[in-house]
């Protein structure tokens, strides 16, 4: 087996799934048992030692942090990224590196407050209300969406899908369902280039094995719902 995904279902592995059933690469996907809280295990560790699920072992590499192990899968097979040189590239990376730094960073805010605050509810509370509020400047969820939206609008669709897209879809899964309870603030309909784009990715036929293989139902990035994995807890 070329490639091992360490995986949780509904986890940021899914991106990284998504890139490999997109790619056509052979890949074993191995369980982290998060109710164990493998992640945390000093094997895992030596690994990925953030701690943090995805983690891609290849043939030269042991790759963690989802933007940097889809860079690497879209420069090593010359896939799903416009070239380097090209007129799309610059306007790629600014987006791609804005929702890896700033998108994907504030979702983990949102789902785990208590990482950073602590475990009162009062802090954990204004944590996720502000970064879920509409604000003019700041960039908190809306903000980062809406200019996403914007980008998404103004650009030509690539003709497959592209990391950015994988990357985005998936992220837009997850403001629709996690936290539970905390997901008032989101209507996908209200990024109209976004919602486009998931229906567009979800069609796929690697975004449908995907689904399948982690029991995330039908329409898992346009209308998601709770999943249902066959191994492993999301949590
Ligand atoms: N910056 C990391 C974030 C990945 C991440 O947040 N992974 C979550 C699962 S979706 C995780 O491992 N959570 C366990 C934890 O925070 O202890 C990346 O881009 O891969």
């Amino acid at each position: 087996m070329t490639y091992v995904l360490h995986y949780a279902p509904d986890n940021a592995s899914l991106i990284i799934r998504m890139a490999l059933e997109e790619l056509g690469l052979p890949y074993e996907a191995r369980l982290v048992d998060r109710a164990s809280k493998a992640q945390e295990s000093p094997r895992y560790r030596a690994k990925a030692p953030t701690g943090l699920i995805p983690c891609l072992e290849t043939p030269s590499d042991t790759l963690f942090e989802t933007g940097a192990i889809l860079m690497w899968l879209s420069e090593v097979h010359q896939a799903l990224a416009p070239k380097s040189g090209t007129p799309e590239r610059g306007d790629f990376l600014k987006w791609f590196f804005f929702t890896a730094n700033t998108l994907h960073p504030l979702l983990r805010l949102n789902f785990y407050p208590e990482k950073y605050v602590g475990k009162d509810a009062n802090d954990t509370n204004t944590l996720r209300r502000t970064i879920q509020d509409v604000h003019p400047k700041n960039t908190t969820l809306p903000r980062a969406l809406g200019l996403l939206d914007a980008y998404i609008a103004e650009r030509t669709a690539p003709e497959t899908t592209d990391i950015l897209e994988l990357y985005l879809s998936g992220c837009l899964r997850w403001c629709g369902i996690y936290p539970v309870g905390w997901t008032a603030w989101f209507n996908l309909p209200d990024f109209p280039a976004l919602e486009a784009l998931s229906i567009r990715v979800e069609a796929r036929p690697s975004a449908r094995r995907v689904a399948h293989a982690e029991g995330l139902g039908h329409r898992f990035l346009s209308k998601p719902q709770l999943p249902n994995p066959p191994e492993g807890s999301v949590l």
